[in-house]
């Protein structure tokens, strides 16, 4: 999978995937992380990327000729499964759609910033829109951030015990159970005693039930909604 991810402030994605597990993916080959910056395709001779807004509102607003030409300039070289588009208003991201992503092919991702970028841009090149949550951030940058390393995670052969990203928090609809390790007891608090009883059937049926009482308690809601 490439993910190509299309910015102004291109400086703000340089951490995120320079280590852990996004890093040891790019290393195995199982993905490609293409950081652009947008200025680079301004035909402008001062390579502006804004403008003032019609209708006279507050802020600048990212113009269309860097963003289209940036986008079919990468489709002219490999075929994108989906254009995502991360702004506040988007649809809240949640575990599914991160799991449906992670099956799909390359994908390019467009930062936002300043007071948006032109409408025209939605209606005709993005196909999904994303929000990380009711929050303003400055740019879409580190909901990119958040995006690819949720959905890099979930390709098969980055995390080596397959079984982990599975029983990830939300996975199933429920907030993951607790988990220890040694020492056994530390300062007096002690580790629950049926973790250390060797009866993986007992333990896994406590691991079960602590995970539905916590998402009793903390998250309600995750009873009622599709994720
Ligand atoms: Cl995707 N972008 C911005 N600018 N702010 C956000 C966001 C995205 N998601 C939550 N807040």
């Amino acid at each position: 999978m490439r993910i190509d991810i299309l910015s102004a402030v291109p400086g703000l994605l340089e951490g995120p995937f320079s280590d852990s597990i996004v890093k040891r993916a790019k290393e195995k080959g199982l993905v490609e992380i293409v950081v652009h910056n947008i200025r680079d395709w301004s035909t402008d001779k001062h390579k502006k990327i804004d403008d003032e807004p019609f209708g006279g509102s507050a802020g600048m607003v990212l113009t269309i000729q860097p963003i289209a030409d940036a986008i079919a300039s990468l489709k002219s070289e490999r075929a994108y499964a989906e254009v995502i588009f991360l702004t506040p208003d988007g649809e809240q991201l949640k575990q599914g759609a991160v799991n449906h992503l992670s099956m799909q092919g390359n994908l390019i991702l467009l930062c936002g910033h300043y007071k948006g970028i032109d409408q025209r841009i939605r209606e005709h090149l993005v196909t999904r829109e994303f929000s990380i949550g009711d929050y303003v951030l400055s740019g879409g940058e580190l909901a990119a951030a958040v995006l690819t390393d949720a959905i890099v995670r979930l390709i098969p052969g980055v995390i080596g015990d397959e079984q982990s990203a599975l029983t990830d928090s939300f996975q199933d609809n429920l907030l993951a159970p607790p988990v220890y390790t040694r020492p056994a007891e530390y300062n007096g608090w002690k580790v629950p005693e049926i973790l250390r009883s060797g009866d993986h059937k007992a333990i896994n049926e406590w691991l079960e039930e602590q995970a539905v009482e916590r998402t009793q308690a903390l998250r309600p809601d995750l009873f009622e909604k599709d994720s």
